[in-house]
Order: structure tokens, then C-alpha cells, then sequence
């Protein structure tokens, strides 16, 4: 293999912070914010005042609920990071920065419990084709070796994890690191730049293995160091750099750098390394297929609607620029005109003018422009770079306002919140006046709940969504139906014979006659099947009844008094009496279940489903997915509601389902009384 180019690529980069739940990442960029100055000091995250997680609701629940998108200075070149959250059920939020970024910063730490998770955001890493670097964070609480902390992390990474640094340690505490390509020691300082000092002599022969080691790898793509090491030469450490920045722009290696987020220990370490090694934007061009050249492209990212500000788009421009007051055209050839271009701080924006190649800006008032969209300035532009697929639901609720003043209200938040998350689906239901909401998870969720009853100031009242139960019919019965009435003028008559039964699960409903003789005239037939039909919606049970055939056998009429009013209420009477007799039952929707699920928990999880009346099909290896399994089963709907929670409590965090409509099965006894309780209650 040949020499690659690895030299310092300058210009605005687009920085995504990633990485499992609580390990670090909102931390990490305050820290980089005090260290660069865009800040005045590094906050704790329990302090609630962190520029990250500023919303009332990732402080409540201390987690991360949306991504934050922060620009700062390093050494005269812009630096755009936007911390991710690190929750399975905000994880969609990550994909579209990650279609758009330039490279990663991987935020994890020395748990065991968090491999899977590293494992899902490496993936995703992977798919969309990132660099990424790999921060070892809270190295302060880790005894373990870094080594076999990376022994450990490998298997979650299908690329190569490289040990750039090592923890300098004193009487068991991490005192500072060693880095290995520099051959330095750095002693650390809270929140202040580290003192550069030699390598101790105790720790030499640790540091020259460390660093063969290191050296070795990255042999592997190229040639020629591997000869310097076969004859024992010490690589120039220039050689050593490009390879290292390298290796990282194409994937082949994951540097690892280790550090203290909380005290701001390792993070001028990782600025200089993101200023060395990462790719620019035109690497990321090349990645996305986007021409070189002065036409605008921008990839929008996030969406917010700002309490005062209006709606905002945060845009990477990748390339040609855009200024304030431009006419922009989406790929499907709407256009949208910019109003307002901002640098962001979290939940601070600074007007500027306009933004150019490798910037990351907020793009104010682009009513038609949604997150994952890719803009140009002129008809045909661009096409589409990314086109975002949120996995599917796991949890649902229905809601309503608990006034009905604030009907519109709310209809106007949600739709704000769907262009805000496009993770959220949302069905609306005429007839009970409540919208579905479906999401990620239960936290997913109540975030939404909580916006709307805080930042929107709508009460809403939400629960598990209705289970579509049926109902049917075990047995068969012939019934007369006669309305007849006299009551001044014209009477009313009517008169029908059904002969009602069961059909098999899935024919809904069947109408057919075998009238001779025309004792119900042509004309009134379909009176009885209207009639017959309108019983259908609630059955002696109270629920819509399906799998029965009714058959129009026998009846009479009255030549005047007859008329379809009056055939339709025969065949409602004879539906009410007949379907009394004919061993009513209840039906309760079963649906195909797939789970995904870590294989080291696949016990846990084949015996949840049981526990919820579900029948177990079979388990797999996950196609394409090391180390996981899927579990089919199948499972009744109303056991499905909180599954997820469960799921994930047994799985780290991680497991997920889809789930299909499969049959209606009979649900009888205790359950079925149930079921049938609530349903009067309801009504
Ligand atoms: N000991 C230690 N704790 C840390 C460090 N970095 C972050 N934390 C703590 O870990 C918790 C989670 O941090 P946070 O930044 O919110 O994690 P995120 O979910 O990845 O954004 C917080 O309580 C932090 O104070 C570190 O380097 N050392
Ligand atoms: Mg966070």
C-alpha cells in the first residue's frame, strides 16, 4: 500500500458527540466549551446548567432528550459539535447529524452493561460510513488496564480500536496520560491545560509497548512502516501522524484517547487531535456523493421551534454558501426563503450573516423544510443525500386535551413536535376525538406529554391506546324479526327470517338470501342487509362483530305499510334476538412478534413472552448482526402495550420489536370478563 496523504485538513468540521447512555458525552462538550472558550466555565451536568440538556425536560430526567448543537473556536478554525443522546429512544435524533457530520466522537466508558449500547451507536456509525474517534471517559474511576478495557469495547467495533494514549497513574490514581505517537507525558490540572512533562522511567517499557503495539496497527495499511518495524527502525514521528490521521478518515482504525470529562482532563489532548486528524467537509462531500464546487448543498440535521425565535433548521452547508434572505429549493423543487442565519449555543443563537462550506447554522423560517432534508439554491440542485427511515414503533399512547377548548391547541403543538421529531407518528381518531402518538420508547413518550402540558401549556390526558377486540358467534340459530306498527296513517312492516352462523376466522362478514317467490320483494332485500350490517357495529357482547354469515331465508310484506326503514328494523330485531342465542365470544387481535436482543439475553427474554400469554415460534442469529438474536412469537395485542419496557430493562437498553397484525383469537374467562367490564364502564 502507499504513502496516503494525512496532513491537517483546516476549515469548519461538524463534530458528532455520540455514544451509550450517562457516559459522559454532554459532559465532555462543556468541557470542550470552557476549554475553547465559548464558555466562561465547565458545569457539572447535575447542575442543570450545562449547555447541553437545557430543556426542562432532560433536566428532569437528567438525561438527554434531544440533540445540542454548540459552534466554538480551536486555534482560529470553527468547531461545530452536537452532542447526541445517548438513549435508544432518542436515538434518531443522532441519524440525521450523522448523515451530515464529519466525524464522530465516541463517548464511552470501562461497562460491561453499556457494550451493547456502544454496539447499536457503532453500527450506526458504520452504516453511515463516519469516522470516529473514541473517548475513554471517567479513566478517574477506571482500575481496570486500558488495555482490557479495549479488549473488552472490540467486539462492540468492527473497526480497529488503536490505544493512542495511556493513563499515567501515581499510587493507583490516574494522575495524567502518555500519548503515544507524541512520546510525552501530560500531568493533568482541573479545568486547565496539562503540564507536559518527560515520560517517568517507571513507565517507559510500559509506553514502548504500548506503543509497538500502536505502531503495529497501523502497519497493517502501510507498507513501509511495517519494514521500518521488521528492521527495527523508529518510525519519524510526521510518519506516524499521517498515518494515524489516515487511518482514521478512512475508517480502518478508531483512535481511542482517554480523559476525565468532569474535571476537563483529556479534552485539549482530543481538540488537538481533532484539529490533526479529522476529515473536512470535503471528505464528507466525497463520502455523501456531493460534487465539489461553489453550488449551495446544505443537509438539515435538527429542527426546533424556538419559543420566540420561530421555527429553526440547523443546516451542515457542505457546499457553496448561503446568506440571509436567499431563496433556497428543496429537492422535491419547493422553495423556502432563508430568514435569519445563526451560530448556535445550545439553546442560544447569534445572528450572522450568512455561513459558508463546513459551517453548521441555524437556518431561521423555513416552514416547508423538515429534518433530513437537502437544500439547494437553484431547481435541480441537488437531489436528496439522505433519505432517513425512523425504526419502527415500539410504544404507543392516545391522547386528548382535557379541555376541549384546546382541540386546536394541541393539533398545532404535536404537528410542531412531528416536524421537530420525525421519530413520532401520529394518527388522529375522529371518532374519539384522540390522536395516537407513537414512539421510541416510554420515556420517548412522556417527553412528549410533558412538552405539551409545559412548554405548550395544554393539559392532556393520555393512556395505553384501545385494544380493537371483536367479537364473534360458536353457534347457529334461524331467528324471525317483525316490526310492525299502526299508529295513524301509514303503519310499518316489515318482516325477516335470518339464519345467522359462524364462519371461519377472517371472512368478516357475509350477507346472502334465498328468497323465492318474492315474499321480501328485490327492493327490501338490501334493506335487511343494511339492517343486518348496522347491528354488526355492537354485538351482544358490545364490541364489532366479524366472521359470521347472516342469510336472508324467509319473510312477508305489506304492500303499503312496507318500506326500508321497517325492513332494516326486522333484520336489526332479528340480529338482536338471534345473535343472543348464538353463544356469543369475544375476539382479541394476536400479532407476529420479531425481538431483537442482545444473544446474552435471549433467555431473559424468551421468558418474558410467556409471562404475557405469548407463544414462542422460534429464535435465530440476527442476519447480519454479531453476537444478537431474534425471537418470533407470537403475542395477544394488549400484552404488547408496555412490552418495550420490559424488554429493555432485560436488555440493557437495547432489545426492540416489530410487530404485525397476525389473527383474532377467542378470549374467554377471566380476561374476557375483564375486557368486557372495562368496555361498559367505558361506554
Ligand atoms: N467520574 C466521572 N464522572 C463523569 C465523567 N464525565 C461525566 N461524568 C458523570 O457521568 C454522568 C453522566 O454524564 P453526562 O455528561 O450527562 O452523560 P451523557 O448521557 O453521555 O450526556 C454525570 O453525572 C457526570 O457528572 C468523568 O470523566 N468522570
Ligand atoms: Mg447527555
Amino acid at each position: 500500500m502507499g504513502k496516503r496523504a494525512g496532513g491537517r485538513l483546516s476549515g469548519p468540521k461538524c463534530i458528532a458527540i455520540v455514544g451509550p447512555f450517562a457516559s459522559g458525552k454532554t459532559t465532555l462538550l462543556e468541557a470542550i466549551l470552557a476549554r475553547t472558550g465559548a464558555i466562561p466555565r465547565q458545569s457539572a451536568v447535575a447542575s442543570g446548567s450545562t449547555v447541553g440538556d437545557f430543556s426542562p425536560e432532560a433536566r428532569a430526567h437528567q438525561m438527554s432528550v434531544e440533540a445540542t448543537v454548540a459552534t466554538t473556536e480551536f486555534m482560529g478554525e470553527s468547531l461545530t459539535f452536537v452532542d447526541c443522546p445517548g438513549s435508544i429512544e432518542f436515538a434518531f435524533e443522532a441519524d440525521p447529524v450523522l448523515a451530515a457530520c464529519d466525524l464522530a466522537v465516541v463517548v464511552a466508558e470501562a461497562d460491561e452493561k453499556k457494550i451493547p449500547a456502544l454496539q447499536l451507536i457503532l453500527r450506526k456509525l458504520d452504516e453511515a460510513g463516519v469516522p470516529r474517534m473514541l473517548f475513554l471517559n471517567k479513566i478517574d474511576r477506571t482500575s481496570a488496564g486500558v488495555r482490557d478495557v479495549l479488549k473488552l469495547l472490540q467486539p462492540a467495533s468492527a473497526s480497529r480500536l488503536l490505544l493512542r494514549q495511556i493513563p499515567l497513574r501515581k499510587d493507583g490514581t490516574v494522575i495524567g496520560s502518555i500519548d503515544l505517537a507524541l512520546e510525552r507525558a501530560y500531568i493533568w490540572r482541573e479545568y486547565a491545560a496539562s503540564e507536559v512533562a518527560d515520560i517517568p522511567s517507571d513507565d517507559k517499557a510500559r509506553e514502548l509497548e504500548a506503543r509497538f503495539s500502536m505502531l503495529e496497527t497501523l502497519a497493517d495499511h502501510d507498507d513501509h512502516l511495517m519494514e521500518q518495524l521488521l528492521e527495527e527502525i523508529d518510525p519519524p514521528k510526521d510518519e506516524v501522524f499521517d498515518d494515524l490521521a489516515a487511518d482514521l478518515r478512512d475508517g480502518s482504525v478508531t483512535p481511542v484517547l482517554i480523559g476525565t470529562a468532569e474535571k476537563g482532563n483529556g479534552v485539549l489532548r482530543l481538540l488537538k487531535a481533532i484539529r490533526h486528524d479529522a476529515p473536512d467537509v470535503a471528505s464528507t462531500r466525497k463520502r455523501l456523493g456531493v460534487a465539489d464546487g461553489d453550488q449551495l448543498v446544505a443537509q438539515v440535521m435538527k429542527t426546533s421551534h424556538t419559543a420566540h425565535g420561530g421555527k429553526l433548521s440547523i443546516a451542515r452547508v457542505l457546499s457553496g454558501s448561503v446568506a440571509d434572505g436567499q431563496e433556497l429549493v428543496l429537492s422535491d423543487g419547493r422553495t423556502a426563503r432563508v430568514s435569519g442565519i445563526y451560530r448556535m449555543m445550545g439553546k442560544d443563537q447569534a445572528k450572522i450573516s450568512s455561513a459558508t462550506a463546513g459551517e453548521t447554522v441555524a437556518l431561521g423560517k423555513l416552514d416547508d423544510v423538515r429534518t433530513g432534508d437537502t437544500l439547494s439554491a437553484k431547481k435541480g440542485g441537488v437531489a436528496a443525500l439522505a433519505a432517513l427511515e425512523p425504526p419502527s414503533p415500539v410504544y404507543l399512547i392516545a391522547l386528548r386535551p382535557r379541555e376541549r377548548k384546546d382541540e386546536v391547541k394541541l393539533s398545532a403543538a404535536l404537528h410542531r413536535m412531528a416536524d421537530e421529531d420525525p421519530s413520532l407518528g401520529m394518527t388522529h381518531n375522529q371518532d374519539t376525538g384522540e390522536t395516537i402518538v407513537s414512539g421510541h420508547g416510554e420515556m420517548h413518550l412522556r417527553v412528549v406529554v410533558e412538552r405539551l402540558e409545559g412548554r405548550n401549556q395544554i393539559p392532556v390526558e393520555s393512556h395505553a391506546p384501545a385494544v380493537p377486540y371483536r367479537e364473534t358467534i360458536r353457534k347457529s340459530v334461524s331467528q324471525r324479526g317483525r316490526h310492525k306498527k299502526q299508529s295513524g296513517g301509514h303503519g310499518q312492516f316489515g318482516d325477516v327470517v335470518l339464519d345467522i352462523k359462524p364462519l371461519p376466522r377472517g371472512s368478516g362478514f357475509q350477507f346472502t338470501d334465498t328468497i323465492t317467490g318474492g315474499v321480501v320483494p328485490r327492493g327490501y332485500i338490501q334493506s335487511v342487509e343494511a339492517g343486518a350490517r348496522d347491528y354488526l357495529k355492537a354485538g351482544p357482547l358490545g364490541f364489532p362483530v366479524v366472521d359470521i354469515g347472516v342469510n336472508l331465508s324467509d319473510g312477508s310484506y305489506h304492500a303499503v305499510d312496507s318500506s326500508d326503514m321497517a325492513f332494516q328494523m326486522a333484520a336489526k330485531l332479528a340480529m338482536k334476538e338471534g345473535m343472543a342465542a348464538c353463544s356469543p365470544v369475544l375476539l382479541e387481535p394476536v400479532m407476529k412478534v420479531e425481538i431483537a436482543t442482545p444473544s446474552d439475553a435471549t433467555a431473559r427474554v424468551t421468558a418474558i413472552v410467556p409471562q404475557r400469554r405469548g407463544q414462542i415460534l422460534g429464535f435465530d442469529a440476527r442476519p447480519g448482526w454479531d453476537g444478537w438474536d431474534v425471537v418470533e412469537a407470537m403475542m395477544p395485542q394488549s400484552e404488547i402495550g408496555n412490552l418495550i419496557v420490559e424488554l429493555r430493562s432485560a436488555t440493557a437498553g437495547v432489545a426492540s420489536y416489530t410487530a404485525r397484525f397476525d389473527h383474532m383469537a377467542e378470549l374467554t374467562g377471566r380476561l374476557a370478563d375483564e375486557v368486557m367490564n372495562m368496555a361498559g364502564k367505558a361506554a
